[in-house]
């Protein structure tokens, strides 16, 4: 789906506009189509297919020949002219937290600010703080955003990029000159985000495979075209390896490209002391090079005394060490999962019926699922539901489960967690929920201490079973709010709270390293999708790989239990 695509593009049009100061109008309208396209339920390129673009709301003439000459070519000329017209770097400015294009053009104005390296010059010579409307509070956000902005870099999220990479995938499966195939690299290991795509084949006949490579539709340039490799920039924006590889060192070249590089430099060491040599072509006796492993990554783990050690693994941190022991951890699988905790229908910000969720997730194989619409007073943008419309939906719930089987729904909610760490929904209410999820959705710059207190008071609420994505973080967009982490394990595992890994691709927060803290400490985790459409049901498969990456076992994810049994891990 290139919908976020079409909308981010539109959007950026529309901040150039607003900075070159034409009519509020016309700044307004792609404003309005872009909201309109990233909410679409159809892939837009399945509306340019059938030539009814036009039909989308907001959708004019002109606005259908720019959409079709970016979905056909991947770029819009318009854009880039605009682009030069305006020298701002609204794509580097725009990363910044708390920069709107109404302050990027006074920042304009006033300094001639155009890119990050100029606002940051600025911010640190005190010339943002002056400026009226804007003050020391948001010059030091200002900092503290270039920072993360410049930590992030161009990566992709996860998500986005394993959808793409898939998609390559399945076409490259149905040549019948390729044998083996596999994605290798970070996405390989379920990194959260992903520099680019690497595929691994092995082939008869390479040539056609790497025409087809070539010319696919989502390639906009290729980088390079060779008989074992060759490079090619996407569409989307990323870029994509392909590497041919002999069927006697398929294994090894697994193992090298999958990485993560520190992992294989490890592995490479100790090779060498055991007297073998380690390389993407196999392992080698050192004296006689006599192939002795390759064909497989088992095989190759084995000639080296080792465990298998999974892909989600290969970070370096300790699993040369236990592999060596034997003394892995049973992972959990992609398939040991029953549930979904946390989604949302129609009855507050979602797309889909109860039922339609429910629909949606039986089919995925789930057993059953938590409804988790948001629940409050004072939350009203997201349409959260009051006690009266809880007691309401639950008849629905009701009447939903008698025409599923072997399926249960449950009624949760999510309620937010106020300035002063109360909830915003009594007691009484949240009782009757079979889960209630607490989390933070204002106040993200608050002190430390007061997050930290403000999610421990939730956690002592005999009503919250599970606090959901703990930290608050957007991968890319916006970091962590602060808070002792410790403190919160702490009192997680005194109160019985179960903290959330959020599968929503760009949330995965708990994040990896965060949940393998937190099942140290012996505390218990669930997997909810936070899906707002029943599309996005599919991304459960991205919490499985937060938590196989923070070594999790069966036993950590509630989601693995039986609904009763699921039901009684929980406080009340
Ligand atoms: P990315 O693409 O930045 O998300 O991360 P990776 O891990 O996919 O890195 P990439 O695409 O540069 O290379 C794929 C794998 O190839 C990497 O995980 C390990 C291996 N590799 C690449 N360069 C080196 C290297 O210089 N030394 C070693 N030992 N391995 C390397
Ligand atoms: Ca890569
Ligand atoms: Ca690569
Ligand atoms: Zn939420």
């Amino acid at each position: 789906m290139k919908n976020t695509l079409v909308a981010e593009l539109l959007r950026n049009i529309a901040q150039l506009l607003e900075i070159k100061g034409e009519l509020v109008f016309k700044i307004r309208a792609y404003e309005k189509a872009a909201l309109v396209i990233e909410n679409l339920e159809e892939d837009i390129e399945d509306i340019w297919k059938k030539n009814k673009l036009d039909d989308i709301p907001g959708v004019g003439e002109a606005l259908t020949k720019k959409i079709s000459e970016f979905l056909e070519t991947g770029k819009l000329d318009y854009y880039e002219k605009l682009k030069k017209a305006v020298p701002v770097n609204m794509e580097e400015l725009g990363k910044v937290e708390g920069l709107g294009p109404k302050t990027i053009l006074k920042l304009y104005k006033k300094y001639k600010i155009k890119n990050l390296k100029e606002l940051e010059k600025a911010a640190k010579q005190g010339k943002i703080r002056v400026i009226e409307g804007l003050g020391p509070t948001v010059e030091e956000n200002i900092l503290k955003s270039i920072e993360f902005a410049k930590s992030t870099g161009n990566r992709f999220l996860l998500g986005h990029a394993l959808d793409i990479a898939e998609e390559i995938k399945s076409k490259l499966k149905k040549l019948k000159e390729v044998n083996k195939i596999e994605i290798a690299g970070s996405l390989r290991r379920k990194k959260e985000t992903i520099g680019d795509i690497d595929i691994l084949i092995t082939s008869k006949n390479p040539a056609k495979v790497m025409d087809f490579f070539t010319k696919m539709d989502n390639v906009a340039d290729v980088l390079a075209k060779g008989h074992t490799k060759s490079s090619v920039r996407l569409k989307e924006g990323l870029d994509a390896d392909l590497r041919v590889i002999g069927e006697k060192s398929y294994g090894a070249a697994l193992l090298y490209f999958t990485g993560s590089k520190q992992h294989n430099i490890i592995l490479r060491k100790i090779a060498i002391k055991k007297r073998m040599k380690l390389s993407e072509y196999g392992i080698f006796n050192k004296k006689t090079n006599g192939l002795l492993a390759g064909k497989t990554e088992e095989e190759c783990y084995r000639k080296l005394g080792f465990q298998y050690i999974e892909p989600e693994l290969r970070e370096d941190e300790d699993e040369i060490e236990l592999a060596q022991k034997k003394k892995l951890p049973k992972l959990i699988s992609y398939k040991d999962v029953k549930s979904d905790l946390q989604m949302h229908t129609n009855w507050s910000d979602g797309n889909n019926t109860i039922l339609e969720m429910a629909l949606a997730a039986k089919n995925l194989g789930h057993k059953y699922i938590c409804i988790t619409d948001h629940i409050g007073m004072t939350f009203k943008i997201v349409n959260s539901l009051d006690e009266k419309r809880i007691k309401k939906q639950r008849k629905e719930i009701d009447k939903a489960n008698k025409q599923l089987k072997n399926f249960t729904i449950l009624q949760g909610g999510e309620v937010n967690i106020k300035a002063d760490g109360s909830l915003d929904m009594k007691n009484s209410a949240l009782k009757e929920l079979d889960i209630v999820l607490a989390s933070i959705h204002s106040g993200f710059k608050n002190p430390k201490e007061k997050i930290t207190k403000r999610m421990i008071k939730a956690m002592e609420n005999p009503h919250v079973d599970i606090i959901a994505h703990p930290s608050g973080r957007l991968i890319n967009a916006r970091p962590a709010y602060e808070f002792d982490f410790d403190k919160i394990l702490e009192k997680a595992k005194q109160t019985k709270t179960i903290l959330e890994i959020n599968a929503h691709p760009q949330r995965l927060d708990l994040n990896y390293i965060n949940a393998r803290a937190a099942l140290k400490k012996g505390i218990k985790l669930s997997i909810g999708t936070d899906s707002h459409d029943a599309e996005q049901l599919r991304h459960y498969k991205l919490g499985i790989a937060v938590a196989r990456r923070a070594w999790a076992n069966k036993k950590d994810i509630i989601n693995t239990y039986s609904v009763k049994d699921m039901l009684n891990l929980l406080k009340s």
